[in-house]
């Protein structure tokens, strides 16, 4: 990729925050995937010549990484979903304390409206109980400048700041007006000084005061950056905004007296007191919690907010229009459901040919209670699998299924993860069962790859973010490691052999681990093997077949029918047919 200096491109959000890290000379940038963060550091690994980039194992493991080069001097960036950063709280919290030598800005995008996200969670809470400022931008060109400003930030305070994006920020594409990488020579190294940077009693309490005193200053500064300003305009009505939601409440009301925070925490008090004395009627326009409002309150300043503007789910023009007025330039809603408009709900499904399906088919003969996890092992809760029973959090499944068989759960317990799951979080919690003594079911989906967020390297696919070769971790040594000794490897193409070991495990009173294992055959690009069609002499119309859910196998006409552009191939419906009725499609020849 050239890096010559262009003036203008069209950037989405996460690519801008790529952007805006290489023009500011960071020089590592570590993260976790997650839905909608995931593109900003497949971005910067475009830069790789300038910045060392890594998907770590985890979101805590990342912001450690980030920690130490930022100590070394490094302008650092660290990139992860919402829930990532309730992973990396515990170093966060004590970075505050410590501060940082090179420029730190943790990216984290958060997921109104839970398009891909198991809860909806507010960043700018971690803000306020980090001590440390958040920046949020509303459009492309903020997400680079602000990541700039937050490194700029970081240095001036010796804190890390955390830049706030939403997925509509994230993954909507913008103008944005490029620089050059700034030049900042060689990082100055590592200077010793435990006063500074150990935080044991004696040296962490004097720390904790001057971060206050840091909160301090920063809250005036916060009143005078370019990322907080009053737009004037019709007094009558003044809005305060932030993030995206400035976006819907320009397009709706281009006229009315604005003040737009894109440094959302420290407050601006001064601002908002400048502001609040100039309009008429203030209002509060921000997306998930009143934290902006009640901070507006708590100044003794009477405004509207929640109690017209939704809390749950993501804002929108359509949402806000009947709060503020106004409506998109040709009169019609900005969001038309047309003709998507009564047709029926379409729940996600797993892929034709995903091997997680033998899993979920295998654990359908057995009456047993399923903890489940983060993945698209997730879809196994749908019908006809309906094999998912709990899901928590990432590396749940596996600690989630031995609470439940300690607390004398009367079925048997088995656990899912997938692979990059079980290297996330998964690993303690499966030497939790073994050094406990427990007896539950552990299985690794492993597909080779983190197929959920879209096909990303972990520890145990043998490459690295640029595809470099490296070790690959296994999940059957980690689980010797561990101390679980009955460890199974299976095929979950071959069901046969998928529902024996199923039913040794579940049959066990001892834990068991075993490890599904087959690629995704969409990170491969290879079908497992050649479409597959129903012969009608033979087919008996049982629909045993239409419980494994694969949505190649099709109900039409009183008759089973394979969509041959569908079928990947995979056999699992033939394996299920008793009557022999599937067979090779003639002339297919992607096998
Ligand atoms: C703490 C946290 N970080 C990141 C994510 C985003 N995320 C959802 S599932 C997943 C991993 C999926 O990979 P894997 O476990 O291998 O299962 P697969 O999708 O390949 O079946 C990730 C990273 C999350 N939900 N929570």
């Amino acid at each position: 990729m050239s890096h010559a200096p262009q003036t203008r491109s069209l950037l989405s959000g996460n690519e801008a925050i790529a952007r805006g890290a290489w023009e500011a000379g960071v020089t590592m940038a570590t993260g976790y995937p997650g839905t909608p963060s995931t593109e900003i550091l497949e971005a910067v690994s475009h830069y790789a010549a300038d910045i060392y980039c890594e998907w770590s194992p985890n979101e805590k493991v990342a912001l450690e990484v980030a920690a130490g080069a930022s100590l070394a001097g490094a302008r650092s960036i660290v990139t992860m979903k919402h829930v990532g950063l309730n992973v990396a709280a515990d170093p966060l919290m004590t970075l505050a304390y410590i501060g940082t030598v090179g420029g730190l800005v943790v990216c984290v995008a958060d997921d109104p409206g839970m398009h891909s996200s198991q809860n909806e969670q507010d960043t700018r809470h971690y803000a306020r109980l980090g001590k440390v400022p958040i920046l949020e931008p509303s459009d492309s060109q903020e997400a680079l400048e602000f990541v700039k400003l937050g490194l700029e930030i970081s240095e001036k305070y010796s804190t890390p700041v955390i830049l706030r994006s939403t997925t509509r920020v994230s993954h909507s594409s913008g103008g944005v007006t490029l620089a050059d990488r700034a030049a900042r020579g060689e990082i100055a190294g590592f200077v010793k000084d435990p006063q500074r940077f150990v935080p044991i009693p004696l040296y962490g309490r004097p720390m904790r005061v001057k971060l206050e005193e840091r909160l301090t200053s920063l809250a005036v500064e916060a009143n005078r950056s370019v990322a907080n300003r009053i737009e004037w305009g019709d007094r009558s009505l003044g809005i305060i905004a932030e993030g995206i939601a400035y976006q819907y409440v320009r397009e709706l009301v281009p006229e009315a007296s604005v003040l737009k925070i894109g440094w959302v925490w420290p407050f601006p008090d001064d601002l908002i007191r400048e502001f609040a004395a100039g309009v008429q009627k203030l209002l509060v326009v921000e997306e998930l919690d009143p934290i902006l409002e009640e901070h507006v309150r708590s100044l003794g300043i009477s405004c509207e907010g929640r109690n017209k503007v939704p809390g749950i789910g993501e804002l929108s023009a359509d949402k806000l229009s009947p709060v503020l007025g106004g409506g998109s330039a040709d009169g019609k809603p900005a969001s038309d459901p047309g003709a998507a408009a009564g047709l029926p709900a379409r729940p996600p499904g797993l892929c034709p040919a995903c091997p997680h399906r033998g899993i979920f088919y295998a654990l359908g003969k057995f009456d047993v209670a399923v903890t489940g996890d983060i993945g698209c092992y997730s879809l196994g809760v749908f019908p006809p699998l309906k094999r998912i029973d709990t899901i928590l959090c990432m590396g749940a499944g596996i600690s989630m299924a031995h609470g439940m068989q300690k607390a004398g759960e009367k079925r048997k317990v088995v656990g899912i993860v997938g692979d990059s799951t079980f290297f996330h979080s998964g690993i303690t919690g499966l030497l939790d069962i073994a050094y406990n003594r427990g007896a539950s079911t552990i299985i690794v989906v492993d597909n080779r790859t983190t197929a959920m967020t879209g096909h990303q390297e972990h520890p145990g696919t043998g490459r690295t973010l640029h595809g470099e070769d490296t070790i690959s971790a296994t999940v059957e040594e980690f689980g010797r490691a561990c101390g679980i000794t009955n460890i199974a490897t299976v095929d979950p193409y071959d069901i046969t052999a998928t529902v024996a070991v199923v039913r040794t495990a579940v049959e066990s009173d001892q834990p068991w681990l075993i490890v599904a294992r087959s690629p995704c055959p969409l990170y491969t690009k290879k079908a497992p093997g050649s479409p597959r069609r129903v012969n009608k002499e033979l087919c008996r119309k049982c629909k045993l077949c239409l419980k494994l859910g694969c949505p190649a196998i099709e109900w039409v006409n009183d008759e089973i029918r394979v969509n041959e552009l569908l079928c990947g191939g995979c056999a699992m419906c033939e394996k299920t047919c008793k009557e022999g009725a599937f067979e090779t499609a003639v002339g297919a020849c992607n096998e």
